[in-house]
């Protein structure tokens, strides 16, 4: 699989007083950070994403609740269920993201590497693929 592994997070604590988990740019995030969203009370039968990005690249942190994420690299397809904060999926650029299964706690944050640029996006699978075979 290109561009997508999973990332498991240290966390500084104990169970009597809970537990911190730190993010900084080019420790556990694998790049420069310019800025950071979330998504929350997404509809439990909801399905989002359905894109990838040219050049952008992020990693997708499960806050609360759970959610899953499917990611195609054109080839290969890996399923990442997360379900914890301690754990974020790296998603580099084209790789093909969905994400569905969410909960009513669900809060999804992406931390990246560029500010919002729709350009960037790649929101059609047959123009995703036409890319995919061009690189090959
Ligand atoms: C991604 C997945 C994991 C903004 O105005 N600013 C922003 O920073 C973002 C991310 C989105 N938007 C606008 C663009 C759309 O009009 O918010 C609207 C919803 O965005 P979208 O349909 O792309 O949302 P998701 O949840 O399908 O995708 C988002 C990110 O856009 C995307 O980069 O990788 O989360």
């Amino acid at each position: 699989m290109k561009n997508c592994y999973l990332i498991n997070f240290d966390e500084i604590g104990n169970d009597e007083n809970g537990y911190l988990i730190a993010l900084e740019e080019n420790k556990q995030i694998p790049f420069d950070i310019k800025r950071v969203y979330y998504t929350h009370r997404v509809p439990c039968d909801s399905k989002r994403g359905f894109h990838a990005h040219h050049n952008l690249e992020q990693v997708l942190v499960c806050l609360s609740g759970k959610v899953i994420m499917k990611c195609f690299d054109g080839s290969d397809e890996i399923e990442y269920s997360l379900d914890s904060p301690n754990k974020g999926v790296y998603i580099g650029p084209m790789v093909w993201h969905e994400m569905y299964g969410y909960t009513e706690e669900t809060v999804l944050m992406a931390v990246a590497s560029d500010l919002y640029k729709e350009v960037d996006y790649i929101r059609s699978m047959d123009l995703f693929m036409e890319l995919v075979n061009d690189e090959k």
